[in-house]
């Protein structure tokens, strides 16, 4: 019975957890909880790499004393980079994903070539901050650190050569770039070079579910623990997720709600056209030999960001008070699209949400209870509105919604989920990123067949929570507003 710990970084938080199968169940422990924050340093917004490696380090030490492991799977969120020089040393901190100068190199990106010209040769969404873009910013404003790059490693690949010396660039997250050919799941170089990306720097692809190596010599001596393999799992914490959805059909949608809230399905093949490059569906790289298809909506990240607003006001309030607050607000005020740029960026939300109601017209929100339900019921709309877009592309109807992550733990937002969409929500599991990550590592060591076998046991390890739809037309009317909202 192999002992997995899985390192599962999201942006604001990371966690160490330590699982095993047992009479097939996964049992789950988390061991260590850490911050993650972007930290501003002389006007660069940027990840704090080795506090990461340290925390990680430490979860490592916690995972030994507790019974030690097997396995490492280490999964982040996607398209941040660092840069190893020719000696292997890191040569500045990663730049966080909404550092401002990623829209100057989408900006300047599109005088290469245009943006429906880059999405139809990657099928990947238009995002300001993906890897592609951060390059060009990169060579156009930093060429100092390009010229003396030597390896291009984003950030599970980093963690993972910080800990065993192997440097690899995993699929799934090489797929948030920007950079890959869809059907071929290479390194698009030709592309890269028309941008004047110097493609020597990048390194070959390992596929989810590979052994990447093992912990170094170094590392054990440093840290009193055996040798243990580290796995390339889905390193991007999205493919992870999808793993662990908890369905045994092969057509399913799926939220992965979180700071983000990932919408999408699975499919056997990338699917690039017209309509999904307008309504911003992705193909990004899924474990399994699979595409996710899916569109990347702001997600919980509103009311995150806004309670720090409140708190800096001196309003300490929880996300539970937050949800209290507007459960009690009037409903179906006034909506934003939750994707609208500005709204991306850390700062004052709120505001932001006034200014934005008042420049379309509505009616703004004047208490904290107001601003949150407008969030909330923006999200649930706009899920409405990738549904509907799936559906017309795909030419499948779905029967159910399954959300898996954080956001399952927020009933709100859940049942509204199934009221807008008028379609019936399974919540669960909470632990998909770290759920989807241990399933890769077993599988790799043979305890789990296939992901199939997993989701299986994911759906038998942990209770769903359902939600059938209570739709009304007030919904009904709240969509045809919200579309106009959105130009639609
Ligand atoms: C979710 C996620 C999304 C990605 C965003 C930024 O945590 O990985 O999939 O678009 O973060 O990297």
């Amino acid at each position: 019975m192999k002992k997995v710990l899985a390192i599962d970084l999201g942006a604001s938080s990371g966690r160490g957890i330590i699982a095993h199968l047992d009479g097939g169940k996964i049992s789950l422990k988390e061991i260590h909880r850490f911050q993650n924050n972007g930290v501003w340093a002389g006007g660069d917004f940027l990840w704090d790499v080795l506090h990461l490696l340290d925390e990680i380090k430490q979860a490592i030490v916690k995972a030994n004393n507790d019974g030690g492991f097997d396995l490492i799977g280490i999964d982040t969120w996607g398209v941040d980079y660092g840069l190893l020089d020719k000696d292997g040393s890191l040569l500045t901190n990663p730049v966080h994903y909404r550092d401002a100068r990623n829209a100057v190199g989408q900006k300047e990106a599109f005088d290469t070539m245009s943006a429906k010209e880059i999405y139809e040769r990657t099928g990947i969404q238009i995002l300001d901050f993906n890897t592609l873009y951060q390059l060009v910013y990169a060579k156009n404003h930093k060429n100092h650190v390009l010229e003396n790059a030597k390896t291009f490693l984003f950030m599970p690949d980093l963690l993972n050569y910080f800990l065993t010396g192997v440097a690899k660039n995993e699929y799934t997250i090489a797929s948030t770039s920007q950079m890959l050919e869809p059907h071929t799941k290479k390194w698009d170089f030709d592309l890269l070079k028309k941008f004047g990306i110097n493609t020597d720097i990048f390194c070959d692809i390992i596929m989810p579910g590979k052994k990447l190596g093992e912990l170094s010599d170094k590392v054990c001596e440093e840290l009193k623990v055996k040798k243990a393999d580290v796995i390339a799992v889905g390193s991007h914490d999205t493919a992870s997720a999808v793993v662990s959805v908890p369905s045994d059909k092969k057509d399913f949608v799926y939220i992965s709600c979180g700071t983000w809230s990932l919408f999408g399905t699975e499919l056997d093949e990338p699917n690039i056209t017209e309509e999904g490059y307008l309504s911003s569906y992705t193909n990004e790289g899924g474990c399994g030999g699979k595409i996710r298809f899916l569109t990347n909506i702001m997600g919980l990240w509103l009311i995150q960001e806004s309670r720090r607003t409140y708190i800096k006001e001196g309003k300490d309030l929880s996300f539970a008070d937050l949800e209290a607050l507007a459960r009690k607000s009037e409903p179906f005020k006034c909506f934003i699209d939750p994707d609208y740029p500005e709204f991306g960026k850390p700062g004052d939300i709120p505001k932001r949400i006034r200014e934005y109601c008042e420049k379309t017209g509505q009616r703004a929100p004047e208490t904290i209870g107001e601003t949150v339900r407008c969030i909330y019921e923006s999200l649930a709309l706009k899920y409405k509105y990738s549904l509907i877009n799936l559906e017309k592309i795909t030419g499948k109807k779905f029967e159910k919604i399954n959300i898996v992550g954080g956001g399952t733990k927020d009933p709100f937002l859940c049942a509204m989920t199934a009221d807008a969409c008028n379609i019936c929500v399974d919540a669960g599991p909470v632990e998909a990123t770290a759920l989807g990550n241990i399933a890769m590592c077993l599988i790799s060591a043979g305890e789990i067949k296939d992901i199939a076998e997993a989701r299986k046991i994911i759906a038998n390890s942990f209770p769903l929570k359902h939600y059938e739809p209570n739709h009304t037309a007030d919904w009904d009317s709240a969509f045809e507003r919200f579309k106009k909202i959105l130009g639609k």
